[in-house]
């Protein structure tokens, strides 16, 4: 398989520390949509990444929809629950994640794309807010294992990945957020799976 983008990307790194967990070899072909027009609309037509090619030449947009794909073929290594109430109460962990994701990507964009007078401060302002407001949710899940378990059930899952992946971002990217320095027991969880290979492979 070839996961197209940069680890900076927190969309990317899910989908390569997933990979990674779920023990799935691929190659990373980097790739950087703001540099790069042609190459990364020749591989997503939405001109973004990640884009996953899997083995049998399709390629696969979107971190969430190559991750629904990584978890169909994954069978017990899923890293999320099938159906019902568990898969539930697991998404909405996900979602959470990606929307800090998204917020905090939002606010960096702001400062990379407008010259700094017409930098809409109120904007940046409510992505970061938005963004702290997820992560202190996810804090409040860590907290009931006092950052030493798992978001959910007991085991790693999609929620955990998207969680700390989310959080190192944040803290890279967007520093006067001071993120990390709000939420001690996703911090926590976050130091400890960066040590592992699947996180430190991936560390942009
Ligand atoms: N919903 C998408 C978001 C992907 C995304 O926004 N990727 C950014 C990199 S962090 C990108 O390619 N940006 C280029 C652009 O939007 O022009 C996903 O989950 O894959």
């Amino acid at each position: 398989m070839k996961l197209y983008g940069r680890y900076l990307s927190p969309f990317v790194r899910r989908v390569a520390v997933s990979l990674n967990v779920m023990q799935q070899p691929f190659e990373q072909v980097v790739l950087a949509p703001f540099d790069e027009w042609e190459k990364a609309q020749s591989i997503n037509p939405v001109v973004r990444i990640p884009a996953l090619e899997i083995d049998n030449g399709e390629v696969l947009i979107d971190s969430g929809a190559i991750l629904d794909h990584l978890d169909e073929v994954a069978g017990p290594n899923s890293l999320l629950p099938r159906s019902g109430q568990p898969r539930r109460e697991a998404m909405k962990l996900v979602a959470t994640a990606v929307g800090a994701m998204e917020k905090t990507v939002g606010a960096v964009y702001e400062g990379r794309f407008h010259s700094p007078e017409k930098i809409e401060a109120s904007w940046v302002e409510r992505c970061e807010n938005q963004a702290l407001s997820a992560f202190k949710a996810l804090d409040t899940v860590a907290a009931k294992t006092n950052g030493e378990g798992w978001l959910f059930g007991d085991k790693i899952s999609q929620a955990d990945i998207s969680a700390v992946v989310a959080l190192t971002f944040a803290k890279l990217a967007r520093p006067q957020m001071k993120a990390s320095d709000q939420v001690p027991s996703l911090s926590k969880l976050a130091s400890r799976l960066e040590q592992t290979e699947a996180f430190k492979s991936t560390m942009p």
